[in-house]
């Protein structure tokens, strides 16, 4: 057993200098989702409030991000505070590129948050727009822009980290705009102009896949079932989960792999260490919902085979709760060492 022990942490250390591992949010994840496909997004970072980073004045915003005729939106955490906040803004302070009209119509705002600034506080253009602001969380669409040598936009604060919701924005752009994207800390989603996104804060699960033991290695020519457990704790009863929504999928792959069969068993122990680290732990005395998965399915489905020998790789596993618990998105994550 020690040996065992041993021979893990040093594959760990060996590996985790080279792949690139995603740390995991303390209370949930964000997912954005666009005709079918799925990215999980960081917020931008900043020591300051999301209105002192939107920096209105001249009847624009100010923000690194902004960019002429292109509308951005992205998810902004103020590092001194903690509260998450919704970004949006079009286009750029001067610019040269004519008018443009934009609407935003937003659905599930979550309790709590609130329209934290208006891009432009004024709405003189739009009479039939009964005052207020062009960005509103109480009027609709929320988002109700025009401008002729400016940007617009408008910021929600107050969101939730805590408890999962999905906002989604459906976009109306009638003239002006040229693309449309959700900024990350480390780049940007290219987003189709035409179709609505949603931005999902997930409720954050405790994933064992192979329970009791660690590391987890998978052969890729494996023709049997992969078991996998996510882990029930004092505060999370695993019966609220509806198995028929879970999948095992890869971070941005789009699509996923479901069970085969489930049932409920205390055989897993909750992991709180840095990703791909793990333990051998088997119960803890809390009910499990235990999964188990068709081997070749996953590793076909997921592309397992492409990774090299010895490789870490992070699978991501989703679901939902069941509709009597509003069917409030799940989300956690185990890692596999690949074996050939
Ligand atoms: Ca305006
Ligand atoms: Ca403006
Ligand atoms: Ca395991
Ligand atoms: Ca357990």
């Amino acid at each position: 057993m020690k040996t065992k022990i041993v021979v893990g942490m040093a594959l760990v250390l060996l590996l985790v200098g080279v792949i690139p591992i995603v740390s995991a949010p303390e209370s949930g994840y964000i997912a954005v989702t666009q005709l079918g496909v799925t990215y999980m997004v960081d917020p931008i970072e900043a020591a300051q409030s999301a209105v002192g980073f939107y920096d209105y004045w001249s009847a624009s915003g100010h923000t690194p991000f902004m960019e002429d005729v292109v509308s951005k939106v992205y998810l902004y955490k103020d590092t001194t505070t903690g509260e998450l906040s919704l970004i949006m803004h079009h286009s750029i302070d001067n610019s040269a590129s004519g008018s443009m009209r934009v609407d935003f119509n937003l659905e599930g705002v979550p309790p709590g948050a609130y329209t934290a600034l208006s891009d432009d506080p004024t709405h003189a253009w739009n009479a039939t727009r009964p005052g207020g602001h062009e960005f509103d969380l109480a009027l609709e669409p929320e988002g109700n822009w025009y401008h002729g040598a400016n940007s617009d936009g408008g910021v929600i604060g107050g969101l939730p980290t805590d408890e999962a919701w999905c906002i989604t924005v459906n976009p109306d752009f009638i003239t002006g705009i040229v693309a449309w994207r959700f900024k990350t800390p480390t780049g940007a989603i290219e987003l189709d102009m035409e179709h609505p996104i949603t931005i999902c804060n997930r409720i954050r699960v405790y994933v064992d896949i192979k329970p009791g033991s660690w590391p987890n290695p998978l052969n890729v020519n494996s023709r049997g079932v992969l078991p996998v457990a996510i882990c029930g704790t004092e505060d999370f009863d695993v019966t609220a989960i509806d198995p028929e929504t879970v999948q095992l999928t890869l971070e941005g792959l789009g699509i996923g792999v479901p069970p085969l069969r489930w049932s409920y068993e205390d055989v897993a122990t909750p992991y709180e260490g840095e990703p791909c680290t793990g333990h051998d732990l088997a119960g803890d005395g809390y009910l499990d919902l235990t999964l188990k998965f068709n081997s070749p399915e996953v590793i076909e489905t997921l592309g397992l085979e492409d990774f090299a020998d010895g490789y870490v790789v992070i699978i991501i596993l989703t679901g939902n709760l069941k509709e009597e618990h509003s069917g409030t998105p799940i989300q956690g994550q185990d890692c596999v060492w690949i074996l050939k």
